[in-house]
């Protein structure tokens, strides 16, 4: 038996439409067989996440599919509705903000207003598109992303996790305004990263693979993405990407939805120390009111799902590599996270009930 997953309780795990076989040769009958760590629940396994066979098939594979998405007249009402907007950097951070960032994120911009605004001109363009290509999804954040001319590198990374049950799939749509390559700072990518170990991704956390970033540009494990002008790169968020600096003359602009199973508890993870996460439900407007200091501070009238013990640790090169080697084995494994419970009579009372069970063996 394997213990209850943190959002087995969470949110419970609800059939959404499932594939017979996606043709990576992981939907038999029965529980998937552990490369290592325990088994994967079926219907997480099964559960569809693009609606076309082929994209879906690649997006298993390698964590990401490209396809074209923005018509013309989508991108250019766009750009001009988006150049109306003003955010309180003006799409263009003189100093960097945030850790370094040279770039624009709505996220980051400190104008709420603008990313109300930004989050209803982007979902407004987009939902016909997320409805058609993705499988019940809906989306969650909405953000611009703004290089400079000269300026914007983005480290590799991976986005923070999005829901509260960790083998779900959350996924950013990726679209660029204009013509992205290696050269104006378009997006790259680490293919078949994607769901390889249980780390947690937060604002203030060290990624999995901190210091190795050059290493695996020169091992030529990072692939560069050339994006026509409305074209998406549909990822998971745990898939390693980031993009380079904008040697181009003009800005480059690009729009980034993230989005989750309709039938998932979408979540932020914020990191209370110990290795452990506080765990609260992070909706739409949750990513609108708080601003990045507000996640690193936490804030009593959240809604708090429970407290999950982090299994966040370094992988070396080597190390890496082989899980790279090995990720379709890894990836159907659980990558879930249990949470904390406390050999107390009386739980916390802040705590939901369920915390105060005992974890099986
Ligand atoms: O726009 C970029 O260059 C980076 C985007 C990114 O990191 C993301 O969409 O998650
Ligand atoms: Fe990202």
């Amino acid at each position: 038996m394997r213990p209850p997953h943190f959002a087995d309780v969470a949110a419970g795990i609800r059939s959404a439409d499932m594939i017979e076989c996606d043709g990576d040769g992981s939907m038999g009958e029965g529980e998937i067989m552990a490369g290592e760590g325990e088994h994967l629940p079926q219907d997480i396994v099964r559960r569809k996440i693009l609606r076309d066979p082929q994209a879906q098939q690649d997006f298993s594979r390698n964590g990401f599919v490209a396809m074209p998405m923005l018509s013309e007249a989508e991108v250019a009402a766009l750009s001009t509705a988006a150049s109306a907007l003003r955010p309180n950097d003006a799409f263009d951070p003189r100093r960097p903000n945030w850790r370094a960032a040279s770039y624009h994120c709505s996220f980051l911009d400190t104008n709420r207003d603008y990313r109300r605004r930004a989050f209803e001109l982007i979902s407004r363009t987009f939902t016909a598109h997320v409805e058609q290509v993705l499988q019940d999804y809906r989306i969650i954040q909405c953000n611009f992303y703004v290089k400079p001319a000269g300026r914007g590198k983005f480290n590799l990374h991976q986005n923070w996790p999005l829901t509260a049950n960790l083998d779900e799939t959350s996924v950013s749509i990726w679209c660029p305004l204009v013509d992205a390559t290696g050269h104006n700072g378009g997006l790259c990518a680490v293919p078949a990263s994607h769901k390889i170990v249980p780390h947690v991704q937060g604002p203030n956390t060290d990624p999995y693979f901190q210091g190795l970033e050059e290493r695996m540009w020169a091992a030529g494990m990072v692939e560069t993405f050339s994006v026509p002008a409305g074209s998406a790169v549909i990822f998971d968020d745990g898939l390693i990407h980031g993009s380079p600096t904008n040697q181009g003359e003009t800005p480059r602009f690009a729009v980034q939805l993230m989005c989750v199973p309709a039938e998932s508890t979408p979540a932020y993870y914020r990191d209370i120390g110990g290795g452990r996460f506080e765990v609260v439900r992070a909706d739409v407007d949750f990513w609108l009111e708080n601003d990045i200091k507000d996640l690193l501070d936490g804030n009593a009238d959240w809604e708090m799902l429970g407290v999950v013990e982090g299994r966040n640790r370094q992988v070396d090169f080597d190390e890496l590599t082989d899980l790279l080697t090995r990720s379709d084995d890894i990836r159907r494994t659980s990558i879930a996270l249990h949470p904390v419970v406390d050999d107390v009579s009386e739980p916390p009372r802040f705590l939901p009930r369920w915390l105060g069970r005992k974890r099986s063996a």
